[in-house]
């Protein structure tokens, strides 16, 4: 037989079909640098460039959206993948790494089925019937840290609890039977003095609610409020805000769908033009029905609150905002999301500016109009959370440079900002064509630095060399770039949000990578010792 009749790997790939539970739809959702990972991982000390600084203790926790196996639907969206947690831990100038994915009972049912059985994203009627009931959870959006737990967030379910040195679930988190909502926002606040945590549900009682319940709830995770009232309609209310006094719930024209079309197997988000973006302050203690006021803005797309503040008894809110719609992937109900007017980019011009409201207590008239106080096109805004809630200075931004010829790649970022809110000014590093940014954790210089004095960690994906980095940026010198580069030996995909954990506030009862069978003899003898 001639050479030429004997199929190299490369021809056998082609005529070979994948396996259907791993074949994934051909869209950017999950091809090219988006195909789904897949695995959890380990890395015990990393490989790093340059120089972790030596008094940076803690980890870095965030969450990644990952679908274990081929969707239902083949519009299926990123948003709706597994959530996979990423732990970057920091010591000594050395990082370790481990990824895992939250133990949802939509992971351990797929787990079982060697495939998808739940649906479409917040559609229980696209699901095998068995599984319409069962908690919908990904633990995808957001991960914070409270009562010495992790809490890995989506908006559509209760959180879940996880070890923060292991990253083994714990479970469902229903704030010791405190919490009576179904679902918790992936934005909470967390008040830097107090350590309380400010908090809502909203579609609170079933889809397509306009309920809304809030709590506040002390340090230690008790109870101090419950309150339960409407939004003017039902939409998407991904973050929200928190002051000293006021709690602010953000309403999206990301409209919620009617229950027939939601049965029919619609999208359960569909952008309406013609409604309002809209603001509900109420009081964050002692909250009363009659205290509700619901201000107005024009139809707008807001994705994340950069902080909230009170002063000469008004509410300030900062934000990006976009007067389009950011989530293509919910075009108006009739139209196609790949054609959609309400999604096209504008031809010139950056397409979100950080702004910010005045919301007054006192107003008589409910429309409101943002200031611009950042030219800048960026979301995933981080303020230094010691100034969270609280009157502040600067924020950081995941952002497009308006000087690059290139689209932000892959609907993310490519470079990282710090901004002066008061003056409008700012500075940013670019990380170059073909690397995606994304959010940043800021990491105090030291426990009393000055606002905004010290490093910022992110996760970044090398669409160059389909391989991770983690960067470490000083605050003081962002121009610079990162003064450590950890390079991660795979690829992940973009990332949502996360939270920087101070090492001293850790349990550190248990490590983060295996270390079984390196005994305490040991360590005394080989231990690296700083
Ligand atoms: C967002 C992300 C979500 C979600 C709803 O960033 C909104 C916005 C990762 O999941 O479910
Ligand atoms: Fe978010």
């Amino acid at each position: 037989m001639s050479e030429t009749h004997i199929p190299d790997l490369r021809a056998v790939e082609a005529v070979l079909e994948l396996q259907p539970e791993t074949k994934y739809p051909e869209t950017p959702f999950f091809t090219g640098p988006e195909a789904p990972c897949r695995f959890e991982a380990e890395v015990y000390n990393c490989v790093v460039r340059g120089e972790i600084p030596k008094q940076i203790d803690g980890t870095y926790y965030r969450c990644m959206p990952d679908q274990l196996w081929s969707p239902m639907y083949e519009d299926d969206v990123f948003i709706n993948g597994d959530g996979a947690i990423d732990a970057v831990r920091i010591k000594d100038g050395h990082a370790d790494f481990k990824q895992k994915f939250v133990r949802t009972e939509r992971f351990v049912i797929e787990r079982a089925a060697r495939k998808s059985v739940f649906g479409k994203y917040r559609n229980r009627y696209t699901d095998d019937i068995r599984v319409r009931h069962k908690i919908h959870s990904t633990a995808n959006t957001h991960v914070i840290y409270f009562e010495k737990q992790l809490l890995a967030l989506k908006e559509d379910s209760l959180p879940y609890a996880m070890n923060p040195d292991s990253l083994k679930t714990i479970g469902v988190y229903d704030f010791h039977g405190q919490y009576t909502s179904p679902t918790f926002t992936a934005h909470p606040k967390i008040d830097p003095h107090t350590g309380e945590l400010i908090t809502m549900g909203y579609e609170a009682k079933g889809d397509m609610t306009t309920d809304i319940a809030y709590f506040l709830f002390n340090k230690d995770g008790k109870k101090l409020e419950e309150f339960w009232f409407n939004a003017p309609y039902s939409g998407m209310m991904h973050d929200m805000g928190a002051t000293d006094h006021w709690v602010i719930f953000v309403l999206t024209p990301l409209a919620a769908v009617s229950m027939d079309l939601l049965k029919q197997g619609h999208k359960h988000f569909a952008w309406d033009k013609e409604k309002p973006l809209m603001f509900g302050i109420v009081p964050r203690r002692n909250p009363r029905l009659e205290d509700v006021k619901w201000f107005e803005n024009k139809n707008a797309f807001y994705g994340h609150t950069g902080n909230a503040f009170e002063k000469d008894g008004c509410i300030y809110l900062d934000a990006p905002l976009t007067y389009q719609n950011k989530f293509w992937f919910f075009p108006p109900v009739g139209e196609d999301m790949h054609t959609t007017e309400t999604a096209k980019p504008p031809q010139t011009g950056p397409v979100s500016h950080y702004v910010r409201w005045k919301l007054d207590p006192n107003a008589t008239t409910l429309k409101v109009e943002p200031v611009e106080m950042v030219d800048l096109d960026g979301e995933m805004p981080k303020v230094d959370s010691r100034y969270d809630t609280k009157p502040y200075k600067y924020f950081f931004l995941a952002m497009h440079n308006p000087t690059a010829k290139e689209e932000p790649v892959g609907g993310s970022y490519n470079a990282i900002a710090k901004c002066n809110v008061d003056d409008g000014t700012y500075e940013y590093w670019y990380a170059g064509t073909g690397i995606a940014v994304h959010e940043v954790a800021f990491i105090p210089r030291h426990q009393d630095a000055p606002e905004a004095d010290g490093y910022l960690v992110s996760i970044v994906n090398r669409r160059d060399t389909l391989l991770t980095n983690i960067i470490i940026l000083d605050t003081l010198d962002m121009e610079k770039g990162p003064v450590a580069v950890i390079e991660l030996p795979f690829r992940l995909r973009n990332g949502i949000h996360g939270s920087w954990v101070d090492g001293k506030d850790l349990p550190g009862a248990e490590d983060l990578c295996d270390m079984h069978g390196v005994t305490d003899e040991i360590k005394a003898e080989f231990g690296n010792k700083p």
